[in-house]
């Protein structure tokens, strides 16, 4: 690659392609830079999208970002298979294609240009409500060893934030029982009457 994509998103942060075809963002990085933390209030020094610590970047997830780790650090979720670069790419292009719909949202590590966070905003288009838009946060990881920096935090509030700009009504997520603590302090809760998630497994 002609220049990092951290560089590249440090200096210019515009939506436009990077000097490397491999560089281009899955949505437009424009968005961050306008979520509203004003009223976010369980965030500690100052931290939020723009301002994640030192030597941390928040930013749509990139399709360069198969050599940042980032199917390693999914796989601290979930069963994760490391495919091909190609499927990765052609996965990325799909999601691109839905517009307005996949927002995957990463943490970079810049000095290690490697990716040590993640979550994903997906938007649901409805009929009711006005044809309303319903948010999902989806795949919500952060790399073990960085425990401790907020980033958890940090990146289920973008996400959170960022439904909001984009027009969702509400947001919602599945977790495992002993993570809902952690998601309540960041101010998600279990609605009266409405509190089951049901599934099939295929
Ligand atoms: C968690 C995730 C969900 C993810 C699933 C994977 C959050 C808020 N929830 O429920 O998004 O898809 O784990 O687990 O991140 P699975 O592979 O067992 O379905």
């Amino acid at each position: 690659m002609s220049s990092s994509v951290s560089k590249y998103f440090q200096d210019k942060y515009k939506p436009s392609v990077g000097p490397d075809e491999l560089e281009q963002p899955l949505y437009n990085p424009d968005l961050l830079k306008k979520l509203d933390w004003s009223k976010i209030t369980h965030m500690k020094n100052g931290v939020t999208s723009s301002t994640p610590g030192e030597g941390l970047l928040v930013r749509p997830l990139c399709k360069g970002d198969y050599d940042k780790g980032f199917l390693q650090l999914l796989s601290q979720l979930t069963k994760v298979e490391i495919f091909p670069e190609k499927k990765f790419e052609e996965r990325f292009e799909q999601m691109k294609s839905c517009r307005d719909h996949y927002f995957v949202t990463v943490i970079e590590d810049t000095d290690k240009g490697e990716i040590v966070g993640s979550a994903t905003l997906a938007c649901e288009l409805k009929f009711i409500r006005g044809c309303a838009k319903r948010g999902r946060l989806e795949d919500v990881v952060v790399n073990n060893e960085y425990r401790g920096k907020q980033l958890g935090k940090l990146i289920v509030s973008t996400i959170t934030l960022l439904a909001k700009e984009v027009g969702c009504y509400k947001i919602g997520l599945d977790c495992k029982d002993e993570m809902k603590p952690f998601y309540s302090t960041i101010g998600y809760g279990s609605e009266k009457g409405n509190d089951n998630t049901m599934i099939i497994r295929f």
